[in-house]
C-alpha cells in the first residue's frame, strides 16, 4: 500500500476535550471543513485532516497506523499502554498540551479509615481502569479484586458491588456527592499529544516535525 502523504489526527468528536483541541489545533493554523458526518474533517491550509471518534480508540486507531497523531487524556493512552503492552511500541506521549487535567484517584467511603494502600488487600476496587489500576496494586504488592465498569463508578460502593473506587478526580465534587474520599492518587492527567516516537521517514514526518514546532510556540505563548 502506498503511504499515504496526508497527516491524519485522531481526537474525540463530543466531549470534554473536543473545544480546546479545536482551539488548540486553530492556533496552530490548521483549519477543516466539516464533513456531513462529521467523522472526517478535511484540512484546508496544510494536507492535514482530522478524524473524530470517541476517545478509547484514539491509541487503537494511532498503533494500527489509521492516523499518525492524536489528542487524548493521558489517563487514555496510558491505560491502552498497559492492556495492551505497548509501552516499548512506537505510540508515545509526544507532547503534554495543558487542558483536560485531572487525576486518576482511589477514593474510599467516608466511614473507611485508610492509610496506605495494603488496606485494600482483599477488597473489590471498581474502576473503568483495570490496566492502570492493576499495575499500581502490583506495585504495591496488594492483592485486591478489580471490578471493571464502563461508567457510573462512584455509585459502586453505595450499590455494594465495590468498597472502593479508582476513578478521574477534577473538582472532587462528584467524591463528594456520593459520600467519597479521594485517599491517593496514580495518576495526575492532562491532554497529550500522541504519536510515534520515531518519525515516519516521509512527508509525514516533516509534517509532524512542523506541528511539534508551532505547537511548542502556540504552548510557550499560553505560559
Ligand atoms: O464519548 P467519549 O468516550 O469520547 O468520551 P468520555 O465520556 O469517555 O470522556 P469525557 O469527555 O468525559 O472525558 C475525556 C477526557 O477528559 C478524560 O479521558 C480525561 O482525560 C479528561 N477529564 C478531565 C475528565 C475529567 N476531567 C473528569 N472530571 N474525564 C472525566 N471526568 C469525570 C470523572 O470520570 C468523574 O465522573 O468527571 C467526574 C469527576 O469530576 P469532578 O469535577 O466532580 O471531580
Ligand atoms: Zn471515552
Amino acid at each position: 500500500m502506498r503511504p499515504r502523504d496526508r497527516l491524519r489526527i485522531a481526537m474525540q468528536k463530543s466531549g470534554r476535550l473536543t473545544e480546546p483541541a479545536l482551539e488548540l489545533l486553530k492556533r496552530c493554523g490548521l483549519t477543516f471543513r466539516q464533513s456531513r458526518d462529521k467523522l472526517f474533517c478535511f484540512g484546508e491550509g496544510e494536507p492535514v485532516d482530522l478524524l473524530l471518534v470517541r476517545d478509547d480508540d484514539i491509541p487503537g486507531l494511532i498503533a494500527q497506523g489509521v492516523c499518525e497523531l492524536g489528542i487524548v487524556g493521558r489517563n487514555v493512552l496510558d491505560e491502552f499502554r498497559v492492556t495492551t503492552g505497548r509501552d516499548s511500541e512506537p505510540l508515545a506521549e509526544l507532547r503534554p498540551l495543558g487542558f483536560g487535567r485531572c487525576r486518576l484517584s482511589i477514593a474510599v467511603p467516608q466511614e473507611f479509615d485508610y492509610s496506605e494502600p495494603a488496606q485494600l488487600s482483599g477488597r473489590r476496587i471498581a474502576t473503568s481502569y483495570p490496566g492502570l489500576l492493576g499495575a499500581w496494586l502490583r506495585e504495591h504488592g496488594v492483592e485486591a479484586g478489580v471490578v471493571t465498569l464502563a461508567g457510573s463508578v462512584e455509585i459502586a460502593p453505595k450499590l455494594g458491588t465495590a468498597d472502593a473506587i479508582c476513578d478521574l478526580v477534577q473538582s472532587g465534587g462528584t467524591l463528594v456527592a456520593n459520600q467519597l474520599r479521594e485517599v491517593d492518587v496514580l495518576l495526575e492527567s492532562e491532554a497529550v499529544l500522541a504519536g510515534p516516537q520515531a518519525l515516519p521517514a516521509d512527508e509525514r514526518g516533516d509534517l509532524i516535525e512542523l506541528l511539534l514546532k508551532r505547537l511548542d510556540g502556540v504552548i510557550q505563548v499560553r505560559e
